[in-house]
């Protein structure tokens, strides 16, 4: 039912289209929110009505992308999603577009194939990489500005072109970005080299109630709203959680298990060459990539530790 669309033909819709309503994830990460301040920011340069909805409050750490949050100034006549796999992941204030979203933009596998047209590009690291080239497509201006918001997506989701999933033509991107004025030293410094003291506290917290199984192949760590309580963090303080365990000695699964509710649990992912993350979130109705992915599982702590452990034993036998 979706119909598949390259970059080229994607760039000739946007150009043919105005009063759009980008949508990002819930939980937003810089992927997410700097794609689509980015093409917001092309689509505006271009003479266009855009603006942006996420289904949370965009955290202070992202205010430098100046994202024009929708307020209802325009009626929307065209949708587009972007970095977003499936609509269930759009959240629930954002629920009212399922079924009525026209493109999306993406680059995760799992991609559900929602939208009425899909620009899928699963051998990007990002979706701010799809962005880029849509942007020179579409002949956008990249100013310096329009720059650090392909920059931050770039970077985060590559944890600074270190996963396995950066390409030569990331870093190709990365240089371009740079030289048309990305601020590399600024970002990477934001995003990489500075943490909150929450987030410190929280690997400390990691660190003292990490569990290990099937000889140290797996880190499981469990964040129960009581620590979640004591710590009291922001969520970007808990980006970097879920990956921390798998650059450990031995680790090749990482699962980090954030209570949200009573019986409920947002799982993160995390794996090494070993196993795909990707397969181990799909077992519970999630998704995602090969090294990151993610799912909710409902249920107490003991049946969610016990209903990974057995997941992740499949995925380390095969
Ligand atoms: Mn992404």
């Amino acid at each position: 039912m979706t119909n598949r669309v390259d970059i080229k033909r994607t760039a000739q819709i946007l150009l043919g289209r105005d009063d759009i309503l980008l949508l990002c994830h819930k939980n937003p990460d810089g992927d997410t929110l700097g794609s689509a301040a980015a093409l917001c920011h092309g689509l505006i340069s271009l003479g266009k009505r855009c603006a942006v909805c996420c289904h949370n409050t965009i955290p202070e750490k992202y205010d430098h992308l100046r994202i024009p949050v929708y307020d209802g100034s325009f009626p929307v006549r065209y949708t587009v999603s972007v970095d977003v796999a499936g609509e269930n992941l759009l959240g629930d204030s954002l629920s009212c577009y399922a079924g009525k979203i026209d493109l999306c933009v993406d680059h995760h596998a799992s991609n559900s194939r929602y939208a009425q047209n899909l620009c899928l590009y699963s051998d990007r690291p990002a979706a701010a990489q799809i962005i880029y080239e849509l942007l020179k497509e579409m002949q956008v201006e990249i100013t310096p500005f329009i720059a650090d918001c392909i920059y931050t997506g770039l970077i985060t989701d590559t944890g600074c072109f270190r996963y396995s999933s950066t390409t030569p033509e990331t870093l190709e991107t990365g240089a371009r970005l740079m030289r048309l004025g990305a601020d590399h030293k600024g970002l990477v410094e934001k995003f990489f080299m500075s943490k909150s003291r929450k987030s410190v506290q929280l690997e400390q917290y990691a660190l003292n109630n990490l569990e290990y199984y099937f000889d140290g192949k797996f880190a499981f760590l469990p964040l129960t709203s009581q620590a979640l309580e004591t710590i009291q963090p922001l969520p970007t303080d808990i980006d970097g959680l879920s990956s921390m365990a798998r650059d450990f000695e031995g680790v090749q699964v990482s699962v980090l298990a954030k209570q949200t509710g009573e019986n409920r649990y947002k799982i993160s992912v995390r794996t090494g060459e070993e196993a795909d993350a990707c397969r181990i979130a799909a077992a519970f109705g999630g998704g995602g990539h090969l090294r990151a992915a993610g799912c909710e599982i409902c249920g107490d702590m003991e049946y969610v530790r016990q209903s990974i452990i057995k997941e992740v034993e499949r995925s380390l036998c095969r």
